[in-house]
């Protein structure tokens, strides 16, 4: 029984999602996505964990495909809005994934795949409002594949079972307060845990509305943040800080009518990357609210929060959430006890993935050998709350919350005609938190950078293509040969 679903019929007549001004109710919910899990069985009794993948806007449509897949025993595979052909077709070779549910707007996209012989396209508004027997569902099974780049260069799917997702909801939904009165504004991707955990998922398991704006603008979130329906919002920092510069360039009763309505919030939530104490600070004074400051990762949910009741403290990430057990470990995977001393970010609990899709080695890889998660964050306790001080890997970036890897888009680079060698970092940021820069060895010097930003996006998403460029004779190397990262960091922040 997916607890997540059976709640549902507790809150029948109530608002589960907006979106497109449209209200659809828990019973709208529950009716589509068993429309959805029959066409998707087609006769039979159960799809076993067949990969059913699906590229559709944020939206009630989105709720009742993620839930249909469900109901029909599938594994849901969200792919992302923004990404080009390769980065799907990747997804749809790595997870082989039997079906692709497409709304209006992305058959163009998607055309050269039609013809695939292994999958099945179909277009949601195929989808008829079948009815039938559905079957049951153990929480054991798998529920969830979400795509994430780690320190080797492609991406990597994380399996996440019906209880995994289950003990993540409820850490939130008991430490923050949830309840049915809620209503949350969604702004941000629905391929990552962010989006579908923390807000979609935590509304629908309290009964509460979440409502969706597809494409996110600052105008636009102000103008429903102050329609005094929503009471919840949670972004990454990069959207705090493009809120707090668009609130700058209103005038003075323009400002005082969005503190005002902001002020009313039950919650406001950061995470994804490191929240800027002078972004917590100047929305403090834009809303009057601390944000509560989160730390979580695609493979465990959350994991540590600041205080929903008590003092928030800046620059810090909280303690654990109930049901996680933490602990900061050394290099040789032994327990920190000292306080005040860091170390990695280990995680134990019933919130933590099961796998990485089709990869044993790298399953095994990513737990210690009496099985804590090794998040490769480190951090201190530091006055009874962590703090993280950084990653132990140069190869991850973290850009307006998107985790991106150095390594994915160096290989891409390297198979550009002109390109002979690269290195990729990420450049601190305010706005960004990092972005990307690339170090690029030519092989002739006519390289235009517009026509590779162009090449670039056919290929990879534009949240992972570099915003700044520089041309070098060779890669700064140490004596073993070995590029040295940091010196490319350096020649971007200090031209050094
Ligand atoms: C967009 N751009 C980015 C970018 N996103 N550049 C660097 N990093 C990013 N993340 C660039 C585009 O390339 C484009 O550049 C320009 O910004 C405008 O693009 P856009 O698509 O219109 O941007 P916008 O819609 O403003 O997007 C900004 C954003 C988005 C902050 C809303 O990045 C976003 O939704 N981020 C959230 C990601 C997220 O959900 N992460 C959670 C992961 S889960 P150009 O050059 O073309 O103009 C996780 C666990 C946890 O981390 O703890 O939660
Ligand atoms: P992802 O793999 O996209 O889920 O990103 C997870 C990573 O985001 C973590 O490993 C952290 O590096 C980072 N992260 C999430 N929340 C925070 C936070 N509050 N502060 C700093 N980093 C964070």
């Amino acid at each position: 029984m997916i607890q997540l679903i059976e709640r549902a019929s507790s809150f029948i007549g109530r608002t589960a999602v907006k979106s497109n001004n449209q209200n659809y109710t828990y019973n709208q919910l529950l009716e589509r996505s068993e429309n959805v899990a029959i066409n998707l069985l087609n006769g039979k009794k159960d799809l076993n964990g067949a990969r059913i993948a699906f590229l559709v806007p944020a939206s009630f449509q989105y709720a009742s495909i993620q839930w249909g897949i469900w109901r029909a025993g599938g594994i849901a595979v969200p792919l992302c809005e923004k990404h080009p052909l390769p980065s799907i077709e990747y997804i749809l070779e790595d997870t082989k994934a039997s079906t692709v549910i497409f709304s209006e707007g992305f058959e163009d996209l998607l055309s050269p795949l039609f013809n695939s012989n292994e999958i099945l396209f179909i277009p949601s508004t195929e989808i008829g409002n079948k009815k039938g027997d559905l079957p049951n569902i153990d929480m054991e099974r798998n529920a969830l594949i979400l795509y994430t780049s780690g320190t080797t260069g492609a991406p990597k799917g994380v399996v996440t079972t019906h209880k995994n997702i289950e003990s993540q909801i409820t850490a939130l939904t008991t430490s923050w307060e949830w309840n049915k009165n809620d209503h949350v504004l969604n702004v941000l991707p629905l391929h990552h845990v962010h989006g579908i955990i923390n807000m979609l998922s935590c509304a629908l398991w309290s009964g509460a509305c979440c409502e969706f704006l597809p494409k996110f603008s600052q105008k636009a979130v102000f103008d429903l943040l102050c329609k005094d329906e929503v009471n919840v919002f949670m972004a990454v920092p990069t959207i705090y800080f493009k809120l707090i510069s668009y609130y700058n360039t209103l005038t003075g009763p323009e400002q005082e009518l969005i503190s005002m309505h902001l002020n009313k919030f039950r919650l406001m939530v950061s995470g994804s990357a490191a929240l800027p104490v002078s972004v917590l600070e100047q929305w403090k004074e834009i809303s009057d609210h601390t944000l509560l400051e989160r730390y979580g990762m695609t493979e465990i949910g959350m994991a540590i929060s600041n205080p929903y009741n008590g003092q928030r403290k800046p620059g810090h990430i909280g303690l654990a959430l109930p049901g996680v057990e933490i602990r900061l470990a050394d290099e040789n995977n032994e327990t920190i006890t000292e306080i005040g001393l860091p170390g990695e970010i280990q995680i134990k609990g019933a919130n933590v993935f099961k796998e990485y899709w089709n990869k044993p080695i790298e399953t095994r890889d990513a737990f210690t050998l009496d099985g804590w998660f090794q998040t490769g964050d480190i951090a201190v306790l530091d006055e009874g709350s962590y703090k993280i001080l950084g990653r132990n890997s140069v190869d991850i970036i973290k850009s307006g919350g998107y985790k991106i890897s150095a390594l994915e888009i160096e290989e891409v680079l390297r198979t550009h005609p002109k390109i002979k060698d690269c290195g990729v970092v990420g450049i601190p940021n305010i706005e960004w938190g990092e972005i990307i820069g690339a170090s690029l060895i030519l092989e002739t010097n006519d390289l235009d950078i517009e026509e590779l930003k162009d090449w670039m996006s056919e290929k990879l998403p534009s949240y992972k293509t570099p915003k700044k460029y520089i041309i070098q004779d060779d890669l700064p190397r140490n004596v073993m040969g070995k590029v040295t990262k940091k010196d490319i960091k350096d020649l971007f922040t200090n031209g050094q």
